[in-house]
């Protein structure tokens, strides 16, 4: 039996990414899932492990280092996005030479960059795709003193420096093999999201991938597997008797998008009587008012829609098969069922110019929604508009940012008409004119359901408030001219 640490390091705002810094610092504190994932597999081969959560526990490298001398792991396991590479392999680094042990990644920048990865100091070992056969056996094989080069799933160099890949079995349905997320070794009481209402508050996967094909998600690209209804209940259940959990967050790309399933996750909800209330996300047009009335009746108390622009062009360009109608169509349905909604707003689509930005944001005002996020389009590692951007700039922005090579604070935009600078002052003037409506404050006071709710809510408000009280506004004020000349050249 080996010790194992499952380290989350902190989570810190990127200038590349699609959110503005105070959105994604207030976003609420999430637990690690794909550790706690990674760490039933570890478990379930006899290992003891443990999960330190630096977000959540406010942790900086000198008090984990000592938690680790206390615990003496075999070896150190991350999960890498591409987003928080340099990060986590900065803590990959230090944590390997003051506790002298091999680290392992695995996640999703393992999958789409395993050589930058693996030739990145710090990174002994990846894991590829759900790790199943793979992870077990490399740890196997890193307590009994063998090569764990070319094992399954297993990404490694060999003696001369050579990536080897070891062979992927490809699964059925990984979920069947799966053990529950190891929930046990999170502090399951500390968790938020910016809105949920109830503790203990977790979130929850049941299906990965997506069959809607929006050229600016990167979920499409991954391979479709759900979970079976016994196995979710089965989690939902452990969730509400073991971990205290009463309210859950579905990160599911789309969680009606299987109608059927869907609709027997909520009868079962109903038929076990559990106290638990939920939001998911959902693609507009994937659910209709029976199900969305079930699914109330399980607990379902909000659903995050991606709305992103009104801009017809850009809708269809991206493969967004939704119109203004049907959007409204489904938001006046939410509306009558008593579910609140949650839309996602997109900034900087192919063809955006100031009128059009200006349009989006008298959208999102008109629409009959609760809570508005609205983000930069980016380049999405891993989405078909990222292999445009590659083609049309002629080098992998994401790439060339693991690989350790110099890119711009941010990957260029080709589509939208108006810079980078205009684009992150409509996003802040979208928050403002939306959040910041008596109106609308008015009817977020009437939600409120707890002191703990109340203070978060008032912290961001102030927070957002002092983050864009001084914004260089004349971009907004004064948009200029929309023509191509105003455009930043990638
Ligand atoms: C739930 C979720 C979260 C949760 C939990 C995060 C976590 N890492 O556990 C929260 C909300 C906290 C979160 C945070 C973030 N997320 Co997130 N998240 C997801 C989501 C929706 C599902 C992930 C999941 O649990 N899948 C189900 C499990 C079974 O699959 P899995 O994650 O791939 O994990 C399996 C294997 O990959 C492997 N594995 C993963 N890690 C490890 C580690 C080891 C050691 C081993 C052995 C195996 C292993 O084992 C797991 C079980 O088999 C995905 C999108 C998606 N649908 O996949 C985005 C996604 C992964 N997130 C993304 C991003 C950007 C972020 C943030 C950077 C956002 C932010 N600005 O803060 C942070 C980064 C967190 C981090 N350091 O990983 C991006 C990643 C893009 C990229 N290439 O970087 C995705 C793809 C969404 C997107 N925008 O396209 N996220």
């Amino acid at each position: 039996m080996a010790r194992i640490a499952f380290i989350y390091p902190p989570l810190m705002h990127e200038t590349f990414e699609e959110n503005l810094k105070v959105v994604d610092e207030d976003f609420g504190c999430l637990p690690p899932l794909s550790l706690a994932y990674a760490a039933a597999l570890a478990e379930q081969a006899g290992h003891e492990a443990r999960i330190i959560d630096t977000n959540v526990l406010r942790l900086g490298l000198p008090e984990v280092e000592r938690q680790l001398r206390e615990f003496r792991p075999h070896a150190l396991a991350f999960t890498l996005s591409t987003y928080m590479f340099h990060r986590t392999t900065a803590w990959m680094k230090a944590l390997r030479a003051s506790l002298g042990v091999p680290t392992i990644a695995g996640g999703i920048n393992v999958q789409l960059y395993p050589e930058e990865t693996i030739r990145t100091e710090g990174v002994d070992y990846g894991i590829l795709h759900f790790g199943i056969a793979g992870f077990p056996a490399l740890l196997k094989a890193i307590e009994e003193g063998r090569d764990p080069v070319g094992l399954p799933e297993v990404v490694a160099l060999d003696p001369r420096g050579r990536m080897v890949i070891g062979p992927v079995d490809p699964q059925p349905n990984p979920y069947l093999a799966l053990p529950l997320p190891a929930r046990h070794l999170l502090p399951n009481h500390r968790y938020y999201s910016i809105i949920s209402q109830r503790r203990n508050f977790t979130v929850m996967v049941t299906s990965t991938g997506c069959p809607a094909r929006c050229r600016y998600c990167a979920i499409p690209s991954r391979p479709r597997y759900l979970n079976p209804v016994d196995r979710v209940i089965a989690e939902i259940r452990q969730c509400h008797d073991v971990h205290g959990i009463r309210e859950i967050d579905f990160f599911d790309a789309d969680f009606f998008a299987d109608r059927r399933r869907a609709r027997l996750i909520c009868q079962r909800l109903i038929d076990e009587k559990l106290d638990i209330e939920w939001s998911c996300r959902a693609s507009i047009g994937r659910f209709n008012e029976d199900l969305l009335r079930l699914a109330q009746q399980s607990g379902c108390r909000a659903v995050y829609l991606g709305i992103e622009t009104p801009e017809k062009e850009a809708l269809v360009l991206l493969k967004k098969n939704v119109s203004p109608d049907q959007v409204r169509e489904q938001l006046q349905m939410m509306r009558r069922v008593g579910v609140r909604a949650l839309g996602f707003f997109m900034l900087g689509v192919p063809g955006e110019t100031h009128a059009s930005a200006a349009r989006t944001i008298r959208y999102a005002l008109g629409l009959p929604i609760d809570y508005a996020q609205f983000s930069r389009m980016i380049p999405k590692p891993g989405s078909d508009i990222h292999r445009e951007h590659v083609e049309q700039t002629g080098s992998d922005y994401w790439r060339d940012l693991v690989g350790g090579r110099p890119v711009p604070p941010r990957a260029p935009n080709p589509w939208s008409r108006i810079s980078e600078e205009a684009l992150e002052n409509w996003t802040k003037l979208a928050y403002l004119a939306f959040y910041y409506r008596p109106s609308y404050i008015l009817k977020a006071l009437a939600r409120l359901r707890s002191t703990d709710e109340a203070w978060r809510s008032f912290r961001t408000m102030g927070r957002m408030l002092k983050a864009f009280a001084a914004p260089d506004r004349r971009s907004v004020i004064d948009p200029g001219p929309d023509t191509p000349q105003d455009a930043r050249t990638p």
